[in-house]
């Protein structure tokens, strides 16, 4: 009989599974004991990351508050696809407000806390890209501006992708989405000049900003672990890859997000009080073009020839993260 030879699936990329780890190293998930904050039963799609991230980001904060959390969450799938009303998956105290405004209300939330003598019940807000970096922008530099006390996690997906995938202001340069030209010379998504939000976190000077990805899952577990440590105002900016709005497969999500990490797309960083504390370096450098290419919202930059020009420019911006963050040093 023929021998079927060991597949070592997982060499040379961050994702060791929890039983090649040591008790303490292990994720928040492999924990019988764990909250399961973001229960079972709940309607998001097959391969969703943003129902991956907020499980992982909120059983970590569980864990560093000893369970005394609130959540408040923006409008967006998370919000809906958590708490079809009179249902919900949360296993926690869990507010939903408007689209634009989680980060003020967790912003009151937290005051109300420190007004009543419970200091040690904490706070975090969580949206996805459109509702922080465009409607809840406002709200959130406010928050950033007074140091509240409230940890912010937004859940970037790249679109509005609960209301039918509209274009954002992170939504990447080339990508199709309903609200961005179809046809023409420059089918999807403009080459502007882009809306960095954890940078734009880093100039409030406040405390914790970091970057982080379903790729890597107990470094967003350390992040999350790290930020609840501080007080203030902290912000972690977490890459969620969207099947339905990138026109993937659901079981590529974890592939793909790890590709926008190793292409340079997407850089993993930390940064306290304004200044870079920690990155994460690419293991072995991919080409953008292994990103792209899987996702539907790509492929007119492959098809019926490959648009070598725009491809090139989406190259330049991942060189361009790799030398900033100096991620192959
Ligand atoms: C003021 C306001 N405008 C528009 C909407 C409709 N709306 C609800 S969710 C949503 C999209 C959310 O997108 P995003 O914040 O990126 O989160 P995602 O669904 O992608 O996770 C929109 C436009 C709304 N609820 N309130
Ligand atoms: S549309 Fe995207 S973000 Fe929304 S539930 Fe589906 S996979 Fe998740």
């Amino acid at each position: 009989m023929e021998l079927q030879p060991v597949k070592f699936y997982q060499t040379g990329t961050f994702t060791v599974g929890n039983r090649l780890l040591d008790e303490g190293e292990r994720t928040v998930q492999a924990n019988m004991h764990r909250t399961n904050s973001l229960n079972s039963g709940h309607r998001a799609c097959q391969g969703c990351g943003e129902a991956l991230g907020a499980r992982y980001a909120i059983d970590a904060a569980m864990r560093a508050t000893r369970n005394q959390l609130i959540a408040v969450n923006a409008t967006g799938c998370l919000e809906v696809f958590s708490t079809p009303y009179p249902e919900t998956s949360w296993q926690i105290p869990w507010m939903h407000s408007l689209f634009g405004n989680a980060a003020a209300v967790a912003s009151g939330v937290a005051a109300a806390m420190r007004i009543k003598g419970r200091g040690d019940v904490r706070v975090v807000a969580q949206g996805g890209d459109g509702g922080t970096t465009d409607i809840g922008f406002g709200c959130l530099s406010g928050m950033f501006e007074r140091n509240d006390d409230v940890l912010y996690l937004c859940y970037d997906n790249e679109a509005y992708m609960n209301t039918g995938v509209q274009r954002s202001s992170a939504t990447p340069p080339a990508a199709r989405t309903a609200t961005t030209a179809n046809v023409g010379a420059e089918p999807g998504n403009v080459f502007g000049t882009g809306k960095n939000v954890p940078l734009i976190a880093m100039a409030h000077n406040i405390p914790y900003v970091a970057t982080a990805s379903v790729a890597n899952l107990r470094d967003l577990e350390a992040k999350v672990t790290r930020a609840m440590a501080l007080r203030g105002a902290r912000y972690i900016h977490i890459h969620v890859p969207c099947p339905l709005g990138w026109g993937s497969a659901p079981a590529d999500t974890i592939r793909l997000a790890r590709l926008a990490v190793e292409s340079g797309l997407f850089p993993l960083f930390e940064a306290e009080r304004g200044e870079i504390t920690g990155r994460t370096c690419i293991r072995r450098k991919v080409p953008v073009e292994t990103y792209l290419r899987p996702q539907k919202r790509f492929a007119h930059l492959f098809s019926p020839e490959p648009d070598v020009e725009r491809i090139a420019l989406i190259q330049a911006t991942a060189d361009r993260n790799i030398g900033r963050f100096r991620l192959t040093d």
